[in-house]
């Protein structure tokens, strides 16, 4: 089946149309980023030459796909605009909520009973607002999206960074909160600064043990996590051919872990075979017509230094596996030197857990080149030294892989293969271990290692690395093991070595499901009850954030002053506190934990102004709002990295905290902040960062004249009585500042549709009466043109001219007396209501 057929034909009908436009105005050859981000303009926005990095534009994505784990806050935000129905293709996928722990079959039932009530608000609220829905054990939103509904030259956004992935089919795709996704929701435009574009030009051709991950692996390296920010990564060249469209869909995916806005490839043969394999050659043969729009201009590719911001080149003939981290994606390090490189650092070597699958990297590919390892290790006698798991992306790819034999495989190579569902990527791991804080490695072909981040263990060293090398060291349980040139002793005592891995892009007989997991939703959702329980612990009704109260703060007290890395997951920790994103309430008690204070060194140990004590920060912060005392929260550079969860701006909001000050943002987060009505600002000065003191208060001189491109000024009161005044700079535009003004965004687009909504009606009775004005003036015209005929006849002597002249005066007066009558008529029916 395939969705949206349609909205698919439309697009590619318009774009050539709109590209030749496009490039007119700008002047020069197109990427194919720019033709897609120009194919996409809002019908509100003026097309012009925008400035890489400078210009917001107002664009129209295609669709929209939501998890879980944020849908639950972007539908709570989305039912508060009261609009019927989502007015852009949509879909939600649980996926985040699944706990693994035993395998398949009882994990996915345990979670359905413990998430029960948030999958049924999910189902009932996507049923009743137009949404597509994918229930628990479909699979993950990223692999169910590259295999149902992503389509070369599209747009989409998603409230999961990992929404890049669909660039794999040459969409630009993009991780965005959930405020972003209920104004596309809502058929309104969705804002983005206009990315710069990172070219990376891809030669030679993978073989043996190097993977597409590998390619990524190696970016991260180079650009590491925020060099893409603010960016599209095209690829591109003769390499980016061959190529399969899911390891394409590997490269952009993990693209989110260097902020890249998003990353993407031009529609080729790979592409078009990925598409007709799962059933979807219509859209190919679409594509093919328009194909030269679905790719980059020629004179382009031919020079990209011209028309790239930067420009990277990977030889993939050359290319070595990586293994990346750990606690950060880019640490990259070529497998030949990794060895050396566990032991210099004195990570452990011992492997406990191999983990294959999740977003990144669970295509049929990928599970068939494993499986051909775990295949070696019975042949060869091998036992697996450490535990291994395998979480398929799909029920489409796991009923298929299972059919061809390989989920066997992985059985009898000691491996469980847990739900198609996010599971220890995202901390839902009940990890079978005797001591839960032990220094330990783990290696995984997910996308993102930062500490605690799979099983809530600080001494957790993980890794990333394609599944290929993830299989061979599950296999060898030793990280000083290269599988390229090492052996293994086998359980007879014989030194044997693995051959290189060997797998098909496609199965051979076929993709294959008995129920994908889809539920469409009603036709006319209109009486669907959705109903949420105000006892409950996972769910609550939103209250909309109070807006700015105009005047300048003062004696903002500092709440933390955060050290070196502060993610989404420092901010708002996800693995157990998962259960509460449907409730911000109890979710804000996570707030921060995970952030180490720069002045104790220590996670959530902040020290209170009002007592002089130490205490959690979520504590002390409540006893700020408690006390009506303002707060605010320092950072360090790229400060909300990784996922797009906006509860890491709603909760400080939540709390209390106003404005959150740092030396850089990550892209998403910093709207998310916008978004939900905080200050997100940026030090003028790096170094002022070290100015900030423990016990300081605070003030903002000149927020009253807040204002695009006008720094703000903060004077810092010390606790010694001294002060510093420092500048400040953020990145609001004229409309972000209304949403400061307003609360929130949400707040503005509620008070939007409800003037629109009064002045509707207001207009209504207006409407009707120029309507039946109008009728009875054709009527009148009609009857006393008639008349004029007759009288035309009597005075048969009378010439043309005067006959003429009386018509027109009679119809000209008729047509005025009953003008006046109804109009007259109609304000008295108004004034009546
Ligand atoms: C992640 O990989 O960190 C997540 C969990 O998928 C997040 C979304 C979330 O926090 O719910 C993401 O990547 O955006
Ligand atoms: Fe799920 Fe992990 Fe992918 Fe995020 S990165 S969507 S948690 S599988």
């Amino acid at each position: 089946m395939v969705f949206d057929l349609d909205m698919i034909k439309a697009h590619y009908a318009a774009m050539p149309g709109r590209i030749a436009k496009a490039r007119k105005v700008v002047g020069k050859p197109l990427t194919l980023s720019e033709k897609i981000l120009y194919s996409h303009l809002h019908s509100s926005q003026k097309l012009e030459a925008f400035g890489r990095g400078k210009s917001y534009v107002d664009f129209a994505p295609d669709r929209v796909a939501m998890q879980d784990a944020t849908a639950q806050m972007a539908l709570l935000q989305f039912m508060s605009g009261g609009i019927p129905k989502v007015l852009v293709p949509s879909t939600v996928h649980c996926d985040h909520l699944i706990l693994a722990k035993d395998g398949a079959k009882q994990d996915l039932k345990d979670s359905v009973t413990a998430s029960g009530e948030v999958f049924n608000f999910l189902e009932s609220v996507s049923n009743k607002y137009g949404i597509g829905f994918w229930k628990p054990g479909a699979g993950i939103i990223h692999q169910v999206v590259i295999e149902n509904y992503a389509f070369p030259g599209g747009m989409m956004i998603g409230t999961d960074s990992h929404t890049v992935n669909a660039g794999g089919l040459g969409m630009v795709a993009i991780g965005v909160g959930g405020a972003d996704a209920v104004d596309v929701m809502s058929g309104m435009a969705w804002e983005l600064k206009f990315p710069k574009l990172i070219g990376v030009k891809l030669t030679g051709k993978l073989s043996g043990w190097t993977a597409s991950k590998d390619v990524i692996l190696k970016v991260a390296g180079i650009l590491t996590v925020k060099g893409g920010t603010g960016a599209i990564v095209e690829y591109f060249g003769p390499g980016a051919k061959t190529l399969s469209a899911t390891g394409k869909g590997t490269i952009c995916n993990m693209g989110a872990e260097i902020g890249a806005t998003t990353s993407t490839f031009g529609y080729d043969e790979k592409m078009a075979d990925y598409l007709r394999g799962t059933k979807r050659a219509e859209v190919a043969a679409l594509a093919d017509k328009v194909k030269e729009h679905l790719t980059g201009d020629p004179e382009v590719y031919a020079n990209p230094e011209k028309y790239f911001d930067e420009v990277i080149e990977i030889d993939l003939s050359t290319l070595e596996p990586h293994v990346n981290g750990p606690f950060t994606p880019d640490r990259a390090i070529p497998i030949s030197q990794f060895a050396a490189e566990v032991k210099a650092n004195n990570w452990p070597a011992r492997l406990e857990v191999g983990l294959i699958g999740s977003c990144t990297n669970s295509s049929y590919e990928d599970i068939s080149r494993s499986a051909s390892l775990a295949q070696q290790a019975i042949d060869k006698n091998l036992k697996a030294k450490a535990e291994f798991t395998i979480t398929p992306g799909s029920e489409l790819v796991r009923y298929t892989v299972e059919r061809d034999g390989f989920l066997n495989t992985f059985g009898k190579m000691g491996g469980v293969v847990m739900a198609n569902a996010c599971g220890p990527c995202i901390g839902q791991w009940s990890r079978h271990t005797d001591d839960p804080n032990r220094r330990n490695s783990i290696i995984t072909s997910f996308n993102r290692n930062f500490a605690k981040r799979n099983d809530g263990n600080p001494n957790t060293h993980a890794f990333v690395a394609s599944p290929e090398i993830t299989t061979a060291f599950a296999i060898a349980g030793d990280l000083t093991f290269n599988p390229l040139v090492d052996t293994l002793m086998n359980e007879n005592g014989v030194a044997v070595k693995l051959d290189e891995p060997k797998g098909a892009e496609f199965p051979p007989r076929g993709f294959d499901v008995k129920d994908a997991g889809y539920l469409a939703p009603a036709k006319n959702g209109s009486s669907v009850v959705v109903s949420i329980d105000p006892a409950s612990k996972r769910l609550q009704a939103l209250a909309p954030f109070k807006a700015w109260d105009g005047k300048n703060w003062t004696g903002l007290k500092l709440l933390i002053k955060a050290k070196g890395k502060c993610t989404t997951d420092h901010i708002s920790m996800a693995g157990p506190w998962l259960r509460f994103r449907g409730h911000l309430d109890n979710i804000s008690n996570n707030t921060l934990t995970g952030a180490t204070n720069f002045f104790n060194e220590k996670t959530d140990s902040v020290k209170s102004q009002l007592t002089g004590e130490y205490g959690p920060v979520p504590t002390t912060q409540r006893a700020y709002k408690a006390a009506g005392v303002s707060s605010i929260v320092v950072g360090d550079q790229n400060y909300g990295e990784g996922s797009s969860r906006e509860h890491a701006a709603m909760q400080p909001r939540h709390l209390g905290i106003k404005a959150i000050l740092v030396k850089s943002f990550a892209r998403i987060h910093e709207t998310n902040l916008k978004k939900q009505g905080m200050l997100a600002i940026t030090f003028s000065n790096e170094s002022d960062y070290d100015k900030i003191q423990e016990d300081d208060s605070i003030d903002f001189t000149d927020l009253t004249s807040f204002a695009p491109d006008k720094q703000l000024t903060l004077v810092l009161n010390h606790k010694n009585g001294s002060k510093d005044t420092i500048k400040v700079n953020h990145s609001y535009n004229a409309g972000q500042i209304e949403w400061f003004k307003a609360g929130s965004a949400l707040n503005l687009m509620a008070a939007k549709i409800a003037g629109n909504k009064a002045a509707a009606k207001k207009s209504a009775p207006k409407k009707t009466a120029k309507k039946a004005a109008k009728k009875v003036v054709k009527k009148a015209a009609k009857k006393s043109a008639k008349k004029v005929v007759a009288k035309k006849k009597v005075a048969k002597k009378a010439t043309k001219k005067v006959v003429k002249k009386a018509a027109k005066k009679t119809v000209k007066k008729a047509a005025k007396k009953v003008v006046k009558k109804t109009v007259k008529k109609a304000t008295k029916k108004k004034s009546k209501r």
